[in-house]
């Protein structure tokens, strides 16, 4: 039984874990960096252990100093939250070596799907749709511009260890390829260390659709329905929904019982997470699949019901999944915006700083998911991402409307945010109409810049 979690992690989402797991009666461990000892996450939890510097590398992704931590504090699991170590197959290893329990899927899982191209032969071996490509590693340029040209221009070059648009590179045409691949090359061996590149056509203009799955210790797999992502700048997502404008009730049945077939292809266990990319004629296409919880689970909570991060406690303490699919019922709209210290004049450069002054929304239908405080420090070491902002209404329409009362109502003071950017969008037309794609706020950025001149 898991009585103690540590939690791997800082900002909201090692507050959202705190928050599940005193509601379940579990003890909390924080860790910290020295640049965290004032920070919420520290204060709230039952026990908090420093764990070293302020830089990442030698506090939240020090493997040593978190197990240590565990073990001085009797802690019987670790909660990884998102980023640090959570997709992190040696982290994972190192916590089943040590009997302590990672809540999150086994170490094997996580290196077979952190492996792009041997996560793309298991979709294909299982039946699920990938783009056309070549998961055999190629790591020299003149050989893959032969298979790149049997796939057909334009194609995609991408790293094996990446991930998330790290090592990616899109060639229009023969003569630009050998230079694609060989920047996208050099970033993934900078990166990852790993010089292993595949290749997959391009789709131009598509929908990024995720759909959120739960699989037991006991070959039990429910989807959660899909997360539309679309709305992303920079491979950052800055707005999710759930559910989809563009999918209906027809190819949700049909994606999700490819995600179902995907996770159990993967023996996954734990919550995850299936990235599909749309087209326009609604094919869709395995990407990649996540094996942590997302920054975006709170849309999916709000429209199942369900509380992802117990559901993830409980699975890994051994728990039988309590739903058949048949129970998971998608009902209303739910949407999550991303506030960010960054400035959107200047290319949105992260802006830290003490906050000097705020007043966050509320009322019925809005959900707050955040780690600052008045009088708190927005660390330039970590993650700009300073709060989420969900709402819930019963249609797309109504929730628009909830979220642009709700932005309209945050004052953060002291910082520069990105909250009258979200604003802006909540009023576009094309928002509204639930019309984008992936290149959807490249355009809205372009339009907003000559605006101005
Ligand atoms: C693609 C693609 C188009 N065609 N693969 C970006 C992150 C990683 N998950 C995969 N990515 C893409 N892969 C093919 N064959 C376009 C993207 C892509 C993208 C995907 C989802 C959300 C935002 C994106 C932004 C740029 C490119």
């Amino acid at each position: 039984m898991i009585r103690k979690v540590l939690i791997a992690n800082r900002g909201e989402i090692a507050i959202r874990i705190i928050r599940a797991c005193r509601e379940m009666g579990i003890l909390t461990v924080a860790v910290y960096s020295e640049a965290d000892r004032e920070a919420l996450h520290t204060k709230l939890a039952d026990e908090a252990v420093c764990i070293g510097p302020a830089a990442a590398k030698d506090s939240y992704l020090n493997m040593e100093q978190i197990i240590s931590a565990t073990m001085i504090t009797g802690a019987d699991a670790i909660h990884p939250g998102f980023g640090f170590l959570s997709e992190n197959s040696r982290f994972a290893k190192l916590c089943e070596t040590c009997h302590i329990t990672f809540i999150g899927p086994d170490s094997d899982s996580i290196a077979r799907l952190g492996n792009k191209a041997m996560a793309r032969q298991t979709m294909i071996d299982a039946g699920v749709p990938v783009i056309e490509g070549c998961e055999k590693p190629l790591t020299d340029a003149k050989e893959a511009l032969e298979i790149a040209k049997e796939i057909g221009f334009p194609v995609i070059v991408k790293a094996v260890s990446g991930g998330g648009g790290k090592g990616m590179r899109v060639a229009c045409t023969e003569e630009e390829f050998e230079q694609a691949f060989l920047v996208a090359q050099k970033e993934s061996l900078q990166a990852f260390s790993d010089e292993n590149m595949y290749l997959e056509h391009f789709v131009e203009n598509p929908r990024h659709i995720e759909f959120q799955i739960l699989a037991d210790h006991y070959g039990n797999v429910v989807h959660l329905g899909e997360r539309d992502c679309s709305v992303q700048r920079n491979h950052q997502k800055v707005i999710e929904e759930s559910p989809s404008a563009a999918v209906d009730e027809e190819l949700r049945e049909k994606m999700g019982k490819a995600a179902v077939l995907a996770a159990k292809a993967a023996g996954y266990k734990n919550a995850g997470t299936i990235e599909f990319l749309l087209d326009k004629e609604k094919n869709f296409y395995f990407m990649e699949m996540n094996t942590r919880i997302q920054v975006e689970h709170p849309v999916t909570e709000w429209v199942t019901g369900i509380d992802l991060i117990k559901a993830q406690i409980r699975i890994a303490d051994g728990e039988k999944l309590k739903w058949k699919q048949e129970d998971i019922r998608i009902s209303g709209h739910a949407i999550e915006c991303r506030i960010n210290a960054e400035n959107p004049s200047e290319n949105f450069r992260p802006c830290p700083g003490k906050i000097q002054d705020m007043y966050l929304p509320g009322g019925k239908g809005v959900r707050i998911d955040s780690a600052i405080y008045s009088g708190c420090e927005v660390s330039p070491y970590y993650d700009s991402m300073i709060a989420k902002l969900i709402v819930f209404a019963a249609s797309r329409k109504e929730a628009i409307e909830k979220m642009h009362r709700a932005l309209g109502e945050v004052i953060i003071e002291g910082i520069q945010t990105n909250i009258d950017f979200l604003y802006e969008i909540m009023e576009r037309p094309d928002y509204q109409k639930g019309n984008f794609t992936i290149e959807y706020l490249e355009k809205v950025l372009e339009e907003m810049g000559e605006n101005k001149q």
